[in-house]
């Protein structure tokens, strides 16, 4: 099977609505011409900066207009960071996703900090993700010399329904940003959430826009709403099991090659719903008993569920090599006795290129 950018919302609509049997048997053919069926990638998330943001994300618990329970943090130190990264791999996680409250990322001391973060962990032989919010293509480039994995920031829903539930940012915002991580060696993870009283059609438009990235991400998380006290969508009913199975499937089937993460709301879920949910596609979960703030299945019952369904924890690094660091880079080199003659290599401008320039004109 193809990959293919240009999938219709008629069709997707058609694979969503199809019997369920022949739907699942479709999805796990996809499934195991792409992935090993066994495997699934743990992940942890860890929320490095808590609450105070200033968007008005309806389903956000973390936006600070809203009054929720949820306690605020300012950036998470990197030794704390590095000590709950450690705990997540000795629980057989192989990636970590560092969230923040923000609505961009600001050049500074707080971002130069997040990029020692994503060295620290990176060094653990961990795939480490990011999501900031909104990035400028030189931020992408300094995570990238970083040595980040992948950065996550998701459509969250259709074109027409986001405006329902976000007011301040646009669509082309989120995928202006998909745009700057493409730039650079970043893979991308951008899904979306259901349940915030979208339509199957809602539904559909989010996956055409995300089929039609090209290439399309590399990871793809399906969240369902976890509806929070003090949020505009506090009094949303949960989605039927059935949903999310049927939106996984169609996950699979329109971009086979990604990693479909079956992301928030697992704690509602029974263990047979979410096998449907592996069984359709699904190959990676959020591990550990918190989400960014909301609560999450506690691990131990998540190796359970491995246990009793013959799954094994994905190893990092099995869809793309570790990113080298700049630093590893340029130890590289020394060790062939070189210097290296870029030190930034995405940049057309660079600081060596102006010194050689410079050094010739003083010859002259
Ligand atoms: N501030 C950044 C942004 O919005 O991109 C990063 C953090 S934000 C919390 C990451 C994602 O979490 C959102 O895009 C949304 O898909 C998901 N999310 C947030 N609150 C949620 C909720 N109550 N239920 C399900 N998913 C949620
Ligand atoms: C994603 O799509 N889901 C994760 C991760 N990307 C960052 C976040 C879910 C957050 C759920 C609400 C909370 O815990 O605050
Ligand atoms: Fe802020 Fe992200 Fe929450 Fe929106 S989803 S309010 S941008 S933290």
């Amino acid at each position: 099977m193809q990959t293919r950018n240009n999938w219709t919302k008629e069709e997707v609509l058609e694979i969503y609505n199809k019997p369920i049997m022949e739907l699942l048997y479709d999805a796990a053919t996809v499934h195991r011409e792409f992935h090993n069926p066994n495997q699934v990638q743990v992940s942890t998330l860890l929320s490095i900066k808590t609450g105070g943001c200033p968007e008005d994300c309806g389903y956000c618990p973390q936006a600070a207009r809203y009054h929720t329970d949820i306690k605020g943090n300012d950036l998470m130190s990197v030794q704390q960071v590095k000590a709950q990264a450690l705990r997540a791999k000795s629980s057989g996680s192989s990636r970590v996703c560092m969230g923040a409250a923000w609505r961009n990322v600001k050049d500074g001391p707080e971002f130069d900090q997040v990029l020692e973060m994503v060295r620290t962990i990176n060094k653990l032989d961990m795939e480490v993700c990011c999501t900031l919010g909104m990035i400028t293509e030189n931020q992408a480039h300094r995570l990238a010399e970083a040595g980040l994995y992948a950065y996550n920031h998701n459509l969250d829903s259709s074109e027409e329904y986001y405006k329902e539930v976000i007011s301040t940012r646009g669509y082309q915002d989120r995928l202006d940003t998909i745009g700057n991580v493409r730039k650079t060696n970043v893979t991308v993870c951008s899904g979306g959430i259901i349940g915030m009283g979208e339509s199957p059609d809602d539904r559909a438009g989010m996956l055409v826009a995300l089929a039609s990235l090209s290439p399309q991400p590399e990871s793809t998380p399906i969240n369902a709403l976890v509806a929070v006290e003090g949020t505009p969508l506090e009094e949303q009913q949960p989605v039927s099991i059935w949903e999310m199975i049927r939106m996984v499937a169609t996950t699979r089937i329109v971009m086979p090659q990604t990693q479909v993460r079956l992301s928030a709301g697992r704690t509602d879920m029974s263990r047979e719903g979410q096998a449907m949910c592996f069984f359709a596609g699904a190959n990676s979960i959020f591990a550990g008993d918190k989400l960014l703030t909301t609560p999450n299945p506690d691990v131990n019952q998540d190796m359970e569920m491995f246990k009793l369904l013959g799954l094994e924890p994905m190893k990092p690094f099995v869809k793309k090599a570790q990113p080298e660091s700049v630093e590893a880079q340029y130890s590289k080199y020394q060790d062939q006795g070189e210097k290296p003659r870029w030190t930034r290599p995405e940049h057309k401008i660079e600081r060596n290129e102006q010194a050689k320039v410079a050094a010739k004109v003083a010859k002259a």
